[in-house]
């Protein structure tokens, strides 16, 4: 049988988990975004290659819980690499594990070494500098917290308080959860976690500029003695972070240096439902605070996605689009 593959069929990509939490880089092949912003990349992406998206994280290649990190040349030139984020249902601004993950992938290649690199996002550079024993600490961007013991009503459940902060994305964190935040939970909880941010929609509660709030983060009493606390974080898509959120800590730590119960030389150490941990640190400079997330992420696989012409689904479930929009949009 002739084969119908091109050249521009195929994306090599690079898998990876970080505590749990799966990163797939793509090296090539993948959508042509230009030379603008990686904000004007994103959008770009988002307005007319979301089938990219798709194809590249979701069912049949994929599945709900892998974040993809598109490499882009970065306009910063001490940067680097620059990095657009994505997951099951659309973009995110900066992505902890991802982050790690991607540094791990470009040492697994052998394209970097330990020490400090930068890395442009849509949302600001963020530094990560590679260990000799392997780990990684993201510097993130910078994080707060903008509003405190914030009512939300939740059918079914009655009134839940949290607060709600930025780490790279838009966090309703909360202690009031009626379940244990262990694996054996994580259908209720998610459950109770999509009900909070359908409920913050709803109600009109967003982030700074009317953006949405789209992680909730539980958290919880720690099970292990070298953990502070445990988290359960959901997604925008509905898959809960197998890692301890690298964002999500960021923002938890936000918001335990707004209310003085953190500060500069401390250390936290998040534990994720999955039971893996990220420790986190702060630095503060007039008042902007800067959280270090330091985790560790492991290389397993290397391919290349086949978007064979043939097949009715190279552009992965759920994507919504045929062919004919496919080439309407791509011109
Ligand atoms: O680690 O920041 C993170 C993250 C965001 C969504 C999934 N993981």
């Amino acid at each position: 049988m002739c084969s119908r593959l091109s050249h521009n069929n195929k994306l090599h990509v690079i898998d990876s988990h970080t505590g749990g939490e799966p990163t797939r880089v793509v090296l090539s092949g993948g959508p042509e975004l230009g030379v603008g912003s990686l904000r004007e990349r994103l959008d770009i992406f988002r307005e007319r290659f979301d089938h990219y998206r798709s194809a590249i994280v979701n069912e049949p290649r994929g599945c709900d819980a892998i974040v993809g990190a598109l490499l882009c040349k970065p306009i910063d030139p001490s940067a680097t690499t620059g990095a657009i984020f994505f997951n099951n249902v659309g973009f995110l601004g900066m992505c902890g594990h991802g982050t790690i993950g991607l540094i791990v992938t470009l040492a697994h290649l052998g394209k970097i070494g330990t020490g400090l690199h930068r890395i442009e996002t849509p949302v600001g550079v963020v530094e990560a500098s590679l260990h000799d024993d392997g780990r990684v600490t993201v510097r993130n961007v910078a994080s707060y917290r903008s509003q405190t013991n914030r009512l939300v009503e939740v059918p079914g459940f009655g009134q839940v308080t949290g607060d709600i902060a930025w780490g790279g994305n838009w966090f309703f964190l909360s202690p009031d959860h009626r379940f244990p935040l262990t694996l054996a939970n994580v259908d209720a909880l998610t459950e109770y976690a999509w009900k909070i941010r359908g409920a913050l929609r709803a109600q009109g509660i967003t982030g700074t500029n009317g953006d949405e709030i789209d992680h909730i983060e539980l958290l919880g009493a720690p099970t292990i003695p070298q953990a502070d606390s445990r988290n359960f974080v959901l997604c925008p898509g509905q898959s809960y972070d197998r890692s301890p959120c690298g964002t999500g800590t960021s923002a938890k730590l936000a918001c335990l240096y707004a209310s003085g119960q953190f500060t500069e030389g401390q250390i936290w150490r998040q534990q994720s439902i999955t039971d893996s941990v990220f420790e986190g640190s702060i630095s503060v400079r007039n008042g902007v605070v800067h959280p270090h997330i330091t985790g560790s992420a492991f290389v397993n696989a290397e391919s290349f996605l086949i978007l064979d012409e043939r097949d009715p689904l190279r552009w992965g479930i759920g994507s919504g689009l045929s062919s004919q929009t496919v080439e309407a949009l791509t011109g």
